[in-house]
């Protein structure tokens, strides 16, 4: 498939690739297509199995700006509607490897929404982060409501989507939506130094990892825990399971097999 709206680095270190939003004179709003590449890379990345962690990043002035206005302004309910446009967000979210966002200059609207869609966030001391919508008549529909209100709880969620205004980098970290905060020359190193930490682990288990985590925000507690102990069992089906308990007993390295 030919790229327009991202430049895909495979292997930038070992097991992770880099992908770029790549839309700079329109400080990377989100499209369709770009969408459209993003899921369908994704999908290609999960599939070929060389990839163990996914980079997400934009540029230093924009991660994304939110979705395309010009694109959006003349939409109908029913037009969106028959062109099911969240489907390809909930494709993104169906991704089963980890996805770090490394998030430089802005994060808004639907930006902001796919920064939240990926696992992690590193940041940039220069992010902002935000839902606009508001200034624009609507309000966040890629998940904005739902998923800053559960990282940042009700009161903030209500004060930031409800004037638009932004927040920065440091709240962000305070109030526990990203992970790490740092100077605006290291955020695509010190993301891309997380995802070979997680590289280097079992594969299989991370994946089961990250499936129990994201049921957290879905289920009941009780459901939640049933949910992970299943997982938990079914990680000693895997070879690695066993070879990581007998490189412990035996005082070595483990040698993983994904599988
Ligand atoms: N869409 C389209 N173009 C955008 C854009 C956007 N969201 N954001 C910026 N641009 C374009 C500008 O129009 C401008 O293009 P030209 O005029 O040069 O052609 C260029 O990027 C540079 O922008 P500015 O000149 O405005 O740059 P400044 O540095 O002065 O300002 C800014 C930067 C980020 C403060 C400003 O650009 C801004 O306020 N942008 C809009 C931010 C915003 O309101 N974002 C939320 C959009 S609504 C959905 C899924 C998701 C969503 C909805 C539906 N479905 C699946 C159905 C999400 C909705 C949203 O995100």
């Amino acid at each position: 498939m030919e790229l327009q709206y991202l430049i895909v680095e495979e292997d930038i270190r070992p097991g992770v690739t880099l992908i770029r939003l790549n839309r700079p004179k329109v400080l990377n709003a989100l499209c369709t297509p770009l969408m459209e590449e993003l899921a369908t890379t994704l999908e290609r990345l999960e599939k070929e199995e060389r990839t163990k962690v996914v980079v997400l990043t934009g540029n230093e002035k924009a991660f994304a700006a939110g979705a395309d206005i010009k694109e959006m302004m003349d939409a109908t309910a029913v037009s969106m509607a028959k062109k099911e446009m969240f489907e390809v967000w909930d494709r993104i979210k169906r991704v089963k490897l980890p996805i770090i966002a490394a998030v430089s200059g802005y994060a808004l609207g639907g930006g902001c929404e796919l920064a939240m869609l990926c696992d992690m966030i590193v940041a940039s001391e220069t992010a902002q982060f935000g839902q606009p919508e508001i200034k624009i008549g609507v309000i966040p529909g890629a998940g904005g409501t739902q998923r800053l209100t559960r990282a940042i709880g009700k009161a903030r969620a209500m004060e930031f989507i409800l004037t638009g205004k932004f927040f920065s980098a440091q709240q962000a970290y305070e109030w526990g939506l990203v992970n790490k905060v740092v100077p605006k020359e290291l955020y695509l190193e010190e993301a891309l130094k997380l995802a070979q930490e997680i590289a280097a682990m079992p594969a299989f288990a991370v994946r089961m990892a990250k499936d129990a985590i994201l049921k957290a925000h879905e289920l009941s507690l009780q459901e939640g825990l049933y949910y992970e102990r299943k997982n938990f069992y079914l990680l000693f089906a895997s070879h690695d399971q066993k070879e990581g308990m007998k490189a412990f007993v035996e005082k070595r390295k483990p040698q993983w097999k994904d599988e």
